[in-house]
C-alpha cells in the first residue's frame, strides 16, 4: 500500500484531525487526516483507493477496538472527525460535473441513530451519479421522510442505520412512507443490514455500499 495511505489510515484510526490538533498527544506535530488526504490526492492517488484502502478500513479498526473495550466513545468521535476532515477533500472528486437531472434522492439516518459518515458517503456518490440530494441529516423520523417525499414528488428515498437497535426503526419508517406513497422506492443500507432484512421490512433495495445504490438508481431511470 502507498505509505501515505497507511499514514492516513493511522491518522483516522487514532483520531488525528489535522497537524494543529492536540489529540492524540503521541502524534503531536504530525500531519493529520486533513493534510494527508490532500497530499494523497495531490500525488495522484485515486479517490476511491483513498476511501477503500485507507479510510473505511481505519473506521473498521476503530469499531473493532471499541467492541473490545480498548477505546471509548470520545476516541470514536475523534476518529469520526478525522474521517470527516479527509472526506472534505474527496467530495469534489465524487461530485463530478454530471448534470443533476436524473431525479431527487432523499437520504437520512433513521430515528435514534446519529451515525452519518456512511450516509454522507452515499449522498456524495449518488450526487456524483447525477441526482439532486435532499439530506435530512440524522435521527430522522417517518414524518420528516414523508414531508420530504411530499415536497419532492417522485423522489427515491435512502435510509441509513448503524445500530441493531435503530435498524428496527426502519420497518416502521418504510411502512409509513409506503402507506402514503406506495410507489416510492426505498433503499436501505448500513453495516448491520442484510438483504434478508430488507425483504422483511418491505424496502425495495439493499446495498452494502454506495456503488450498489448508484447502479440501482441508474437502472431505475434507464
Ligand atoms: C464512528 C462511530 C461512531 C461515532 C459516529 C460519528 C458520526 N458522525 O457518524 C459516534 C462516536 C457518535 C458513535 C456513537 C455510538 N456508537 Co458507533 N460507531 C462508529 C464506528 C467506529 C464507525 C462507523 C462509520 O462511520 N463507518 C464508516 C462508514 C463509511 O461505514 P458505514 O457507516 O457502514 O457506511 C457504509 C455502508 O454501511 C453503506 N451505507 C450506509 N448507509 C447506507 C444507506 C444506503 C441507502 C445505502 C445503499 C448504503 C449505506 O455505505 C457506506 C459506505 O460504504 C462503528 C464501527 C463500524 N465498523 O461500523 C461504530 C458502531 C456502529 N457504533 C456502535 C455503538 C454501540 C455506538 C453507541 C451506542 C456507543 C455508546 N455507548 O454511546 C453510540 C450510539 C449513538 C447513536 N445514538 O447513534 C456499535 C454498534 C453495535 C450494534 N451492533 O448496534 C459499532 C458497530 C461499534 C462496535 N463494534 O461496537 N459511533
Amino acid at each position: 500500500m502507498d505509505p501515505i495511505l497507511s499514514k492516513l489510515g493511522e491518522a483516522v484510526e487514532f483520531g488525528k484531525v489535522d497537524k494543529n490538533s492536540p489529540f492524540p498527544p503521541q502524534m503531536k506535530g504530525q500531519d493529520g487526516a486533513d493534510e494527508l488526504a490532500s497530499q494523497a490526492l495531490a500525488n495522484g492517488l485515486a479517490p476511491t483507493d483513498v476511501l477503500t484502502e485507507a479510510l473505511v478500513p481505519a473506521m473498521d479498526r476503530v469499531g473493532q477496538k471499541f467492541s473490545e473495550n480498548k477505546i471509548f466513545v470520545p476516541q470514536m468521535l475523534m476518529s469520526a472527525k478525522a474521517m470527516g476532515a479527509a472526506m472534505v477533500h474527496l467530495k469534489p472528486f465524487f461530485q463530478s460535473g454530471a448534470v443533476k437531472a436524473k431525479g431527487t434522492f432523499i437520504i437520512g439516518t433513521v430515528k435514534g441513530d446519529l451515525h452519518d459518515i456512511g450516509k454522507n458517503l452515499v449522498a456524495m456518490m449518488v450526487e456524483g451519479g447525477g441526482w439532486t440530494i435532499v439530506d435530512l441529516g440524522v435521527d430522522v423520523n417517518e414524518d420528516s421522510f414523508n414531508q420530504a417525499v411530499a415536497d419532492n414528488p417522485g423522489a427515491v428515498v435512502g435510509l441509513s442505520a448503524l445500530l441493531t437497535t435503530t435498524m428496527a426503526n426502519m420497518e416502521e419508517i418504510v411502512s409509513k412512507i409506503k402507506a402514503v406513497n406506495p410507489d416510492t422506492k426505498v433503499l436501505v443500507g448500513g453495516a448491520p443490514l442484510t438483504d434478508e432484512f430488507r425483504a422483511k421490512i418491505g424496502a425495495d433495495f439493499y446495498s452494502p455500499d454506495p456503488r450498489g445504490a448508484v447502479e440501482y438508481l441508474k437502472e431505475l431511470v434507464a
